[in-house]
């Protein structure tokens, strides 16, 4: 057992029982939404997890714990900033430990502590990827060697366009990490359905990826799967506006010289500003969609997983 880790009562309960269990990463609420939306965000999606009849376990690092499951005092000191997190993927989480420091896990961070207390599902908005420009800079998302080496499955809306979404597409192919459509052929963009990008795999029902999930990892195939769930009809953003909010700040920060950790947090907020705020309701909503369905993903897998070692 990992003596850095801190699992809620609630969640070790779930674990205890196999109960189906839901991870959620924190930097989209430190580093991707502004206060106090993103608190309400948090709240939001760990009750569409549980309307699901799973039980949320938000990810984060405090006083240098590896937290599992936070209590709504905690998300509600991350969120305003009072901590001071600081954004945390793979390998930050060494010193943030030994320091005693606050952490907010990027989708990295969090699936490497999922895994570490048992959970297999985690639902996030959008995964990092390939950086536009990747060629020159070399800004590669550790999201993405996560997803080669973690069992943990990520349902996300895809990744956003700020990502040179082609080369992210085939990193994952060269890393062997499945990328499934969920009711859909095609990758989601995030704002938009549609990205162009075929995708070799589809699944239309919560019980066909469970048995995907399953087969992987008793074939011992490690390494992560991405569930790409379009975001919902409804609240999906015109393409011309976000493309254009996207090349804008795309080409504000390359003018800045930004690069590492600081680059994703800055298109983020940059393109919320320049949308007038139309693409965080979209943001809002394709994550708690996404929550139901990771929730109903960790149902049939905890009934699948059952099965096979009955
Ligand atoms: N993409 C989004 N929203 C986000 C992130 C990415 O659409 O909030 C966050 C996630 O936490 C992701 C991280 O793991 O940014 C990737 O950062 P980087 O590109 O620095 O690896
Ligand atoms: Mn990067």
């Amino acid at each position: 057992m990992n003596p850095y880790l801190d699992v809620s009562e609630e969640v070790n309960d779930a674990l205890r029982v196999n109960m189906p269990i839901v991870a959620l990463e924190s930097t989209i609420i430190t580093h991707g939404m502004p206060w106090p939306q993103n608190l309400e965000t948090a709240l939001e999606v760990e009750n569409a997890v549980r309307e699901e009849g799973a039980v949320p376990a938000t990810v984060a690092i405090m006083g240098g714990r590896l937290k599992v499951g936070l209590s709504r005092d905690a998300l509600e000191r991350l969120a305003n900033g009072s901590l001071h997190p600081v954004k945390a993927s793979r390998r930050d989480i060494p010193m943030l430990v030994a320091r005693g420091g606050n952490g907010a896990t990027t989708v990295a961070g969090t699936m490497l502590i999922a895994e570490s207390a048992g959970i297999r599902v985690f639902a996030t908005g959008g995964i990092g990827g390939i950086h536009r420009g990747a060629e020159k800079t070399w800004d590669v998302s550790a999201d993405l060697e996560e997803l080669a080496r973690t069992n943990v499955a990520v349902v996300c809306a895809g990744a956003k366009a700020i990502l040179d979404l082609p080369k992210t597409m085939e990193y994952l192919e060269t890393k062997g990490v499945p990328v499934i459509g969920f009711g859909t052929s095609e990758l989601p963009a995030f704002y938009t359905r549609q990205s162009g990008i075929k995708l070799s795999q589809r699944a239309d029902t919560p019980e066909e990826i469970a048995l995907l999930l399953y087969a992987k990892w008793v074939l011992g195939l490690n390494g992560g799967v991405v569930i790409a769930n379009p975001i919902p009809a409804r609240y999906a953003m015109d393409k011309s506006v976000i493309d254009a909010a996207i090349g804008k700040a795309v080409g504000e920060s390359e003018a800045k010289g930004l690069k590492g950790a600081e680059l994703t947090p800055y298109l983020l907020a940059r393109v919320a500003e320049i949308t007038g705020g139309d693409s965080l309701e979209a943001n809002i909503a394709l994550v708690k969609n996404n929550a139901h369905v990771a929730a109903s993903i960790a149902k049939e897998y905890e009934r699948v997983r059952l099965k096979g070692e009955a």
